[in-house]
């Protein structure tokens, strides 16, 4: 997990929906993990970054089997999780599953307490899965303390790599002294800092806040291996307009954080997809030395963040979090984005448009933002080794 992983995770979008008798279409079951995982083959998912093809919630039988082995919903998954594993495997993609520290999942499904977690992790790897969310509804603090860290040996001692998203901080208020980040990095790859998304713009300006309201404590937390997880992209869904589907990424590009959608691939608009599927903001995301951004103002309904990324390249996004209003000019400039000089001068990208917004020596930017809206620009300061702007095109072309 050297850069925030990318991929689909089917919660937001198909809850806890197992009508497969009424609802074939949407139902958690094996068809639709399959389906989700061709359009990510065939729709240029897979070529711009997104990997991972994951479970959620509601997938396990009633019970165990008779060996104590987690299974899962036999009518739903008639072939079993390890052919759809193969299946997803044989598309190039990764299969990840969801567990819950408990005796009960969120959602009421077998859940995995401390005397299952070696056993589970075993079964997990003997299907080939590729990464793990593992939830914690219904289990206390102290058993959290035990099976969060046991649930990392025990992964690793199966010898499969299977990345470990961890949920402990969001049940524990997700700062310290309740949680230890420090721990956290070392026994988790990514985990989950506060409370669920939705599919609504207040519940992702929420997020966002708590994030920059947080970030001296998150921050520091976060780089290659461990990465700080807001919670799904809810692009393409039914809940945001398209200039918050524009403020969301932006944000969770700055934030290095995963980029999982919770979406339909089947139907998900040409604008939508086009957003996510932004190379420039994937590449701002997947930036190598996986510095998370900071929100570095925050005035009125202007927010201002911004995120350090190799090779002397800035990203920087404009946040106007007012709910009406007219278009808002926010000036500033490049030393109040605390962005050091170069005598040679700055290129300045609009991400969103993909385009070259010119050559500047004069430090004055003036984005102009729609109420809800996010612009976010990419700086890149030509130092003297000129090649490094050439590197960063030929990662788009
Ligand atoms: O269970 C929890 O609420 C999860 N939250 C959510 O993401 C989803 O998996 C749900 C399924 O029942 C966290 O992991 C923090």
């Amino acid at each position: 997990m050297k850069t925030p992983p990318m991929g689909w995770l089917a919660w937001e979008r198909f809850r806890c929906n197992t009508d497969c008798n009424n609802d074939p279409d949407n139902c958690i079951s094996e068809a639709l993990f399959k389906t989700m995982a061709d359009k990510m083959a065939e729709d240029g998912w897979k070529d711009v970054g997104y990997q991972y093809v994951n479970m959620d919630d509601c997938w396990t039988a009633e019970t165990r089997d008779s060996q104590g082995k987690i299974q899962p919903d036999p009518v739903r998954f008639p072939n079993g999780i390890k052919a759809l594993a193969d299946y997803v495997h044989s598309k190039g993609l990764k299969l990840g599953i969801y567990g819950d520290l408990g005796n009960l999942t969120c959602g009421g499904y077998v859940g995995t307490t401390i005397d299952k977690i070696v056993i589970d992790a075993q079964t997990f790897a003997i299907w080939e899965v590729d990464m793990l969310k593992f939830d914690g509804c219904n289990s206390n603090s102290i058993e959290k303390i035990i099976g969060y860290p046991k649930m990392s040996f025990a992964l690793n001692a199966t010898g499969r790599p299977i990345v470990y998203s961890c949920s402990w901080p969001a049940y524990e208020g997700g700062l310290p002294p309740h949680v230890n980040y420090t721990l956290l990095g070392n026994i988790c790859n990514l985990w989950r800092n506060f409370d669920d998304i939705e599919d609504s713009w207040d519940k992702v300006l929420s997020i966002i806040n708590w994030f920059g309201d947080h970030q001296n404590v998150l921050q520091p937390a976060a780089g290659p291996g461990q990465w700080n997880d807001p919670d799904m992209l809810v692009i393409g869904d039914y809940g945001l307009s398209y200039d918050q589907c524009k403020a969301q990424l932006a944000l969770w590009a700055i934030l290095a954080a995963p980029l999982f959608m919770s979406n339909d691939l089947r139907k998900i608009s040409n604008e939508a997809k086009k957003l996510l599927q932004n190379k420039l903001l994937i590449f701002i995301n997947q930036d190598h030395l996986g510095i998370q951004g900071t929100r570095i103002k925050k005035e009125q309904d202007m927010q201002v963040w911004k995120r350090s990324l190799s090779d002397l390249h800035y990203a920087v996004a404009f946040l106007n979090t007012a709910n009406y209003g007219p278009p808002t000019t926010f000036t500033t400039n490049l030393f109040l984005l605390q962005i050091m000089h170069c005598r040679l001068g700055y290129n300045i990208y609009d991400v969103f448009t993909d385009e070259l917004v010119g050559h500047y020596r004069a430090d004055i930017l003036s984005p102009c933002l729609h109420p809800h809206h996010s612009s976010i620009i990419i700086i890149i300061i030509l130092a003297f080794d000129i090649a490094h702007y050439r590197i960063f095109e030929t990662s788009q072309s």
